[in-house]
């Protein structure tokens, strides 16, 4: 029978009832709230289970598809899943642990190509209004200043926080960053541009991710849901213990 059926059932039994004493409109009443209940622990349920995108969205975020000799790098001029828009020349450099290890993996790559580059990455099948973790790793060129190794990322062309430069060490001292966007309806732009002087040494960038964040709701409803079921023997119990001082004082004389 379907919720409707048991609905429309009790609806009956209601009206049938409705000369009936206080006790049956009760049970009904009882019933109907613990179906409800259970409709609405089956409804978070679903939620909680469906189907969700799950790992990381970008395409070679680690920069791993490019195979270079180790301690070497190289300018390709076409890196899976990522597009160049801005820049002198169109190459991407790649790096395979040279002038510093990889975050992750072997390879990283370098923005300042020939000079300031903007790199981007185009996501066409994100769920419009969903909340997605961005994370990335950046390093500054080693033994380079600040003013050479900056670098700003854009979610859909709006910056996400400041400009990320610092003084190179000995090697590529990384650190994460991480955002929280938002993906708009149609396509997504995830974008990279190395800024400050423009003279072929500049920020790093490595393993960059982006992975969808579970709606709060969902959870909220199921975990509201299962204290509502933990809560309802209790209920039971007290209006139970209600009914039957209700029954014992309808017998006692009256005064
Ligand atoms: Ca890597
Ligand atoms: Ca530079």
């Amino acid at each position: 029978m379907t919720w409707q059926g048991v609905n429309s059932a009790l609806l009956a039994m209601t009206v049938r009832l409705k000369n009936g004493g206080q006790l049956q409109r009760h049970c009904i009443q009882t019933m109907k709230r613990a179906l409800s209940l259970l409709a609405l622990i089956a409804a978070g349920s679903a939620a909680l289970a469906a189907p969700a995108p799950s790992g990381n969205l970008i395409v070679n975020g680690s920069f791993e598809s490019t195979v270079l000799k180790p301690g070497s790098w190289a300018q390709v001029s076409t890196l899976p899943g990522w597009t160049w828009l801005a820049g002198p020349g169109t190459g991407f450099e790649v790096r395979n642990n040279v002038a510093g290890k990889a975050q992750d993996g072997q390879n990283y790559i370098e923005l300042d190509t020939n000079g300031n580059t903007t790199i981007g990455q185009y996501l066409d099948s994100l769920n419009a209004g969903a909340g997605y973790a961005l994370s990335f790793w950046y390093a500054p060129r080693e033994f380079q200043p600040a003013s050479t190794n900056g670098i700003q990322v854009f979610w859909n062309g709006v910056q996400l926080g400041d400009t990320l430069t610092g003084l190179g060490g000995s090697g590529n001292l990384w650190s994460q960053h991480q955002y929280r966007v938002t993906a708009q309806a149609g396509r997504n732009l995830l974008s990279f541009a190395s800024v400050g002087t423009s003279d072929s040494v500049g920020g790093a960038l490595d393993n960059v991710s982006l992975n969808r964040v579970p709606e709060p709701g969902s959870l909220a409803l199921t975990l509201a849901a299962l204290g509502g079921l933990w809560l309802l023997p209790r209920a039971l119990r007290r209006q139970a213990q209600s009914r039957r001082a209700a029954a014992l004082a309808s017998t006692l004389p009256r005064g």
